[in-house]
């Protein structure tokens, strides 16, 4: 894995899942969240066939919940994003597949697969942690005006 600029397959800096020759993706890990989403590139046309997917699948507790698909244009830009928004998740995968979800997208090149490349991720976390967040803040305020009390 990288993080580097990649001209027209990335926007600046982006995040590449590199050495393909095992079908790899990209796994990311994160608080309980309700929304994800992210631009992707390096959609070669030389190492897919038409009909590739674009696959973001979400897990909670290692449990796949979800999924979202999205038809690669297959022109090497980072000119689509793909999310995914509902059930509550921990953890997302993003991989290229073929139209069967197999990780190899081959195109010309037998048994490869493609280098994912991801910009722009986006994360919304549920209203629980939020509330969550606040109780907590809430609670270090009050034990702080406790304390000038206290003092006074
Ligand atoms: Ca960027
Ligand atoms: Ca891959
Ligand atoms: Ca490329
Ligand atoms: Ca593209």
């Amino acid at each position: 894995m990288a993080v580097e600029d990649y001209g027209e397959e990335s926007i600046g800096n982006a995040i590449g899942a590199f050495d393909d020759v095992n079908g790899n993706a990209l796994r990311m890990t994160f608080a309980p969240t309700n929304f994800i989403g992210m631009d992707f590139g390096n959609d070669e046309p030389s190492h897919t066939n038409p009909g590739d997917l674009a696959l973001l699948q979400v897990y909670n507790d290692a449990t796949l919940v979800g999924f979202s698909t999205v038809v690669l244009n297959r022109d090497d830009l980072m000119n689509q994003s793909i999310s995914f928004n509902g059930a509550s998740f921990d953890s997302a995968i993003f991989s290229y597949t073929d139209s069967f979800f197999n990780p190899f997208t081959g195109g010309g090149v037998a048994s490869t697969g493609l280098i994912e490349i991801v910009d722009n991720i986006s994360l919304v976390p549920e209203p629980e942690t939020y509330a969550m967040l606040l109780a907590g803040l809430g609670l270090i305020g009050f034990m702080a005006r406790r304390r000038k009390e206290a003092i006074v």
